[in-house]
C-alpha cells in the first residue's frame, strides 16, 4: 500500500517535517513472545507490533489524502501513479488505542479524545518478528497459548486472535516499499475488498483471501475457535464469484468456517461471566490450542484434529463436550467427522470440506501464517453469529445451533456500545508457541544449579507408603487412599515427572486429555545418579521443594528420595546377562583379539562348553529374572528361582507386575526349584544348589549389601565340583564351576572378596555391568582382575526404555482411577 517506500516515508518525514510537523514516526510496540519446548521450557523473542496499513494516513507530499471513500481517483488513476504519489505514514499507537506493557497488549474499541470526543478505533495489529518481517508460526503439530483478559468485551464486542495466511514482508515490492513494517498485506477468509492490496493501489475491486485459522473469538458472554480453510495459498486475489460476494459458497474460502462454539454445542453454563462457569470470563485464564497432525498412507503429515483447553487458577479445564442431540458421541475437538456432524445437525453447506478441511488448514498452518490481535464491534448484525441468536428471530430451543450464546436480541448494538461501553478493551498477555504439551508444564527449571536446597526430601516422603516401579515412584497419601475408587479424571491427584529425557510429543496432552483432573508437571533432571553411600542426603530435585507437597504421583529418574531398586522389567537387561555368559564361554573375548591381530588361532575350543543342561540360579526372581528364566529355558538351561518370601503355590508364583505378552514369568512356570528367605542360611541353601551360572538381580537395600562374599564364593565353590579349566593357551587350572553375573547393584557384592574368589578360582568368571565403587575408577584392581568382563552399567540401555517406562505409567495411572491395584509395585517395608 504505501506507494513510496519506507524510505521515501523516512525522507519525507525529513523533507516535510519543516511544514506541518503532522507526521509521526512508526514506532513499533515491543511485545515479547515466546518459543517453548517441554524439557528446555521456554526462550523469549524479540516479536513487536504494526498497524494495520488500512488504517493509517495515506496521503502525497501536500497531504492529499490518498484514500477518501476508497482510492483518490485525482491521485491514484493507476497502481504505479498512486504508488509514486501517496506515502503511508506512521502512526501514534497509545492513540489508535494500542497498549504493550511488557508481554501483555491491550487493544481499545475506543479512544477519548482530548477535545471530549470519542473515537472508535478498533485496531488491527500483526506480529513482527523484526522491523521488516511477520513473525510466521508454524503451528502444525504445536501447541499455542496466551493469557486472555475479556472481562471488559460485553455483549456485540469481539476481542480476536487469529492468523492469516499473509505473506512475511507483507507483499513488499516496488509499488509496496513499506511491507510488514507498515502492516500490509492483510487476507482473511472474507476475502475483503480493501483500498489496497499487498500495499498496491486495488483500482479493480478485487478480494483479499487467504486462509484463515481464528484461534480466539470472543467476549465476556461467548467464544468460538474457528478454521477457515481456502483452496489457495497464500494471498489470493479473488474476482468475481470466487469472492463469494453474491453467493459465499462458490468463494475460494470457507466463509462459514467449522466453529466450536460451547454454547452452541448445547454446553451451558461454561463459558461466562462468574462463578458458575467452569472458565469464569471476569477474570483472565489461559487458552491452550494444539493442533495435531496424523501421518497419512502416504507419509504426509495430515492436521487431524485442533483440541482446545483453558487453566484458570492452575486448574485444568477441557473442552466441553457436546449436548446437542443429532451427535453420535461425544466430541472435544475439532475433527473433519466433527465438522460434518456440525453442518448436518446444525444445517448448511459444508463449504469447510470442500475448501479442503483440516488439511487445506494443516498445510496453510505448516507453511507458516501470521499472527493478528484485533478489538471490534459488529454494525451489522451486533455480533449474534458469536454470542446471541442468530439468523435473528429463530428459536434456539427448536432450531439446532442457532443459539449461540446468552445475548439478548436488543443487546451488543454498535451505538449503544460506543454510548455505554466505551471502556471496552481485551487483553492479551504471554504469547507462547512450541511443542505440544508445553504448557501443561508449570515451573520448567532450566538450570537446576540455581536452586540451592538443603532439605532432607526423606522425610517428606518417607512417612507415606508408596508404590513404585524402577524409576517411576507412585506415591499414594494416606488420605487419598479411600477415595481413590472410582475416580477416574484423577481429581486431586499430581503428577510429577522428572526424567531426562522428555516424553515424547503429545504424551503428556494425550496422559492428560485421559485424566483431565490430573495436574501433572514435567521437569528435566540430570542424567547424572545420585551418589550412592549417601541416602539421608539425595541430591536436590530439580525444582521447588514445596512441589512436594502435594505430589500424589512421582515418575522419577534418579531423584529417589531414596537410591533403591525394584523389579524391573527390562528385556535388555536379560540380553545382557545371556550375552556376556555365553560369550564368557564361547572365549569371545580372545577370538576377538586374535582378530584385531588378524592371527588365526584354534585354541583349545574343545574346552568350550554349551548351556545345555545347565544351571542357572536366579537371586531375585523379579521381571528382570522372569525374563532372564525365559531365555534360559529356551536353550535347555534349568532355572533356580530364590525370592525372600516363600512362594509355595502356584499362585504365589505368579508374577503381578506389568509384561508385554510373551515375555518373562508371569506364571512362575520356569524355575524347577523355588528358594526363599531372609535368612543367611536360607541363602546358603540356594547357592549350595548346584549353579553354573549365578545371576544377581536383588536389588541393593540395607539387606542385601555385600550379600556375596568370601563365604558365600566358598560354598559355589564346594557345591559343585570343581572343573579341570582349559584356558586359550593350553594351560589348566581347577576352577570352581559358577559364572556369577552381576546387573543390580555393585554393593550388592564385596569387590574385595569378589576379586579374590576370581584370581584363586573360585569361580569360574564373573560379568559385572555395575561395580563398587561406581564409576570403576581409573587403574582400579578390577579392571585387571582375570576372567571378568566389565561393563560401564549400561546393560539397561536400549532404545526403547522411555517407552516401557511411559507405558507402565499410563498403565498405573489408569489402575488408580479405578481403584485397581497398581502393577510394578515397591514394597517401602522391604526397602525395594
Ligand atoms: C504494566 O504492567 C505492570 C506489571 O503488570 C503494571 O504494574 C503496570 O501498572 C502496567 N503499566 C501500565 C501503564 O498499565
Ligand atoms: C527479519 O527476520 C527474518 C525472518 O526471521 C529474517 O529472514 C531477516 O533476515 C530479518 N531481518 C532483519 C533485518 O533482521
Ligand atoms: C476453489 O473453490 C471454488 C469454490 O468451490 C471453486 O470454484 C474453484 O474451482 C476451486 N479452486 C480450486 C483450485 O480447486
Ligand atoms: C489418525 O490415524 C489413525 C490411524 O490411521 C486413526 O485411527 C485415527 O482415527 C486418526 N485420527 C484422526 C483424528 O483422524
Ligand atoms: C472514555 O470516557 C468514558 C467517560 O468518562 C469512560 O467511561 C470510558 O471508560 C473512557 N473510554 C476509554 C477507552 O478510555
Ligand atoms: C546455571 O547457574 C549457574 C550458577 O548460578 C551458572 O554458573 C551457570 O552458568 C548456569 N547455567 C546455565 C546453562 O544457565
Ligand atoms: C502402610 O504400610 C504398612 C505396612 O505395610 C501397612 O500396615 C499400612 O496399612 C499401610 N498404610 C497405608 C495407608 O497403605
Ligand atoms: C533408576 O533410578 C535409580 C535410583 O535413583 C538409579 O540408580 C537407576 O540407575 C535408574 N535405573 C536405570 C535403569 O537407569
Amino acid at each position: 500500500m504505501s506507494p513510496k517506500t519506507l524510505l521515501s516515508v523516512l525522507l519525507a518525514t525529513a523533507v516535510t517535517a519543516q511544514r506541518a510537523g503532522k507526521l509521526t514516526p512508526e514506532v513499533h510496540p515491543k511485545l515479547p513472545t515466546w518459543e517453548c519446548t517441554v524439557a528446555g521450557g521456554c526462550i523469549q523473542k524479540d516479536t513487536s507490533l504494526v498497524l494495520d496499513s488500512d488504517y493509517r494516513w495515506v496521503h502525497t507530499d501536500d497531504y492529499i489524502n490518498c484514500k477518501i471513500n476508497g482510492l483518490n481517483p485525482a491521485v491514484c488513476p493507476d497502481a504505479a501513479t498512486c504508488a509514486s504519489n501517496c506515502n503511508l505514514e506512521g502512526v501514534d499507537y497509545a492513540g489508535s488505542g494500542i497498549h504493550a506493557n511488557g508481554s501483555e497488549l491491550t487493544l481499545n474499541l475506543f479512544v477519548n479524545r482530548t477535545d471530549g470526543t470519542t473515537s472508535l478505533v478498533s485496531p488491527r495489529v500483526y506480529l513482527l518478528a523484526n522491523e521488516t518481517t511477520y513473525d510466521m508460526f508454524s503451528l502444525l503439530d504445536k501447541e499455542f497459548t496466551f493469557d486472555v483478559d475479556v472481562s471488559k468485551l460485553p455483549c456485540g464486542t469481539n476481542g480476536a486472535l487469529y492468523f492469516s495466511e499473509m505473506l512475511a514482508n507483507g507483499g513488499k515490492s516496488s509499488l509496496n516499499p513499506a511491507g510488514a513494517s507498515y502492516g500490509t498485506g492483510y487476507c482473511d477468509a472474507q476475502c475483503p475488498t480493501p483500498a489496497f492490496i499487498n500495499g498496491e493501489a486495488n483500482l479493480e475491486n478485487y478480494g483479499s483471501c487467504c486462509n484463515e485459522m481464528d484461534i480466539w473469538e470472543a467476549n465476556s458472554r461467548a467464544t468460538a475457535f474457528t478454521p477457515h480453510p481456502c483452496n489457495v495459498t497464500a494471498l489470493y486475489k479473488c474476482s468475481g464469484a470466487l469472492c463469494g460476494r453474491t453467493d459465499k459458497y462458490q468463494s475460494v474460502c470457507d466463509k462459514d468456517g467449522c466453529d466450536y462454539n460451547p454454547y452452541r454445542l448445547g454446553h451451558h453454563p461454561y463459558y461466562g461471566r462468574g462463578e458458575g462457569n467452569k472458565v469464569d470470563t471476569t477474570r483472565p485464564f489461559t487458552v491452550v490450542t494444539q493442533f495435531f497432525s496424523n501421518t497419512t498412507s502416504t507419509g504426509e503429515k495430515e492436521l487431524s484434529a485442533i483440541k482446545r483447553l483453558y487453566l484458570q487458577d492452575d486448574k485444568l479445564i477441557t473442552t466441553s463436550t457436546i449436548a446437542v442431540p443429532g451427535y453420535d458421541s461425544a466430541s472435544d475437538t475439532i475433527t473433519d467427522e466433527f465438522c460434518a456432524k456440525n453442518k448436518q445437525v446444525f444445517g448448511g453447506v459444508n463449504a469447510f470440506a470442500n475448501q479442503g478441511g483440516l488439511r487445506q488448514m494443516g498445510e496453510a498452518l505448516d507453511r507458516g501464517m501470521v499472527l493478528v490481535f484485533s478489538v471490534w464491534h459488529d454494525a451489522g448484525s451486533a455480533m449474534k453469529l458469536l454470542d446471541g441468536t442468530f439468523p435473528v428471530g429463530a428459536d434456539p430451543e427448536t432450531q439446532l445451533g442457532t443459539g449461540r450464546g446468552p445475548c439478548l436480541p436488543e443487546e451488543g448494538h454498535a451505538d449503544d456500545i460506543q454510548k455505554d461501553a466505551s471502556w471496552t478493551e481485551v487483553k492479551f498477555s504471554n504469547v507462547k508457541s512450541g511443542e505440544i504439551g508445553f504448557n501443561i508444564i508449570r515451573h520448567p527449571v532450566k538450570n537446576n544449579t540455581d536452586i540451592n536446597i538443603n532439605i532432607n526430601i526423606n522425610t517428606d516422603i518417607n512417612t507415606d507408603n508408596r508404590s513404585t516401579h524402577v524409576n517411576m515412584t507412585l506415591i499414594k497419601l494416606p488420605s487419598l487412599a479411600e477415595e481413590i475408587n472410582n475416580n477416574p479424571t484423577l481429581k486431586n491427584h499430581k503428577l510429577i515427572i522428572l526424567t531426562p529425557w522428555a516424553p515424547p510429543p503429545g504424551f503428556l496432552a494425550s496422559l492428560q486429555q485421559h485424566f483431565p483432573d490430573l495436574v501433572i508437571e514435567y521437569h528435566q533432571s540430570e542424567w547424572t545418579q545420585p551418589q550412592p553411600g549417601s541416602p539421608e542426603n539425595p541430591p536436590p530435585p530439580p525444582f521447588p521443594v514445596e512441589e512436594w507437597k502435594d505430589v500424589t504421583i512421582l515418575l522419577t529418574f534418579t531423584y529417589l528420595p531414596q537410591p533403591k531398586d525394584a523389579p524391573k522389567l527390562h528385556p535388555q537387561i536379560s540380553e545382557w546377562l545371556i550375552l556376556t555368559y555365553l560369550s564368557f564361554n564361547h572365549r569371545l573375548p580372545h577370538y576377538l583379539s586374535l582378530q584385531k591381530q588378524a592371527h588365526w588361532s584354534r585354541g583349545h575350543f574343545d574346552s568350550i562348553e554349551d548351556a545345555t543342561a545347565k544351571t542357572v540360579g536366579i537371586l531375585g526372581y523379579g521381571a528382570i529374572g522372569r525374563q532372564t528364566a525365559r531365555l534360559a529355558v529356551a536353550m535347555g538351561m534349568r532355572v533356580h528361582a530364590y525370592t525372600l518370601h516363600p512362594r509355595p503355590t502356584p499362585e504365589s508364583r505368579k508374577d503381578r507386575g506389568w509384561a508385554p505378552q510373551g515375555m518373562g514369568d508371569p506364571d512362575g512356570i520356569f524355575p524347577s526349584k523355588w528358594f526363599s528367605g531372609a535368612a543367611k542360611e536360607d541363602l546358603h541353601t540356594f547357592l549350595a544348589s548346584g549353579l553354573d551360572l549365578l545371576v544377581v538381580s536383588t536389588p541393593l537395600t540395607p539387606g542385601t549389601k555385600h550379600l556375596l562374599g568370601k563365604e558365600e564364593f566358598e560354598i559355589l565353590y564346594k557345591a559343585s565340583p570343581p572343573t579341570i579349566f582349559v584356558d586359550e593357551t593350553g594351560k589348566t587350572e581347577t576352577r570352581g564351576r559358577t559364572f556369577v553375573s552381576n546387573i543390580a547393584r555393585g554393593p550388592v557384592i564385596n569387590t574385595d572378596h569378589l576379586i579374590d574368589a576370581l584370581e584363586t578360582g573360585k569361580i569360574r568368571g564373573a560379568a559385572l555391568d555395575v561395580t563398587d565403587p561406581e564409576p570403576l575408577p581409573d587403574g582400579h584392581k578390577l579392571w585387571s582382575t582375570r576372567n571378568v568382563i566389565l561393563t560401564p552399567h549400561v546393560s539397561g540401555a536400549s532404545t526403547r526404555y522411555n517407552e516401557r517406562v511411559l507405558a507402565i505409567l499410563e498403565e498405573n495411572l489408569g489402575r488408580l482411577g479405578r481403584g485397581a491395584g497398581l502393577v510394578n509395585k515397591v514394597s517401602r517395608r522391604e526397602g525395594y
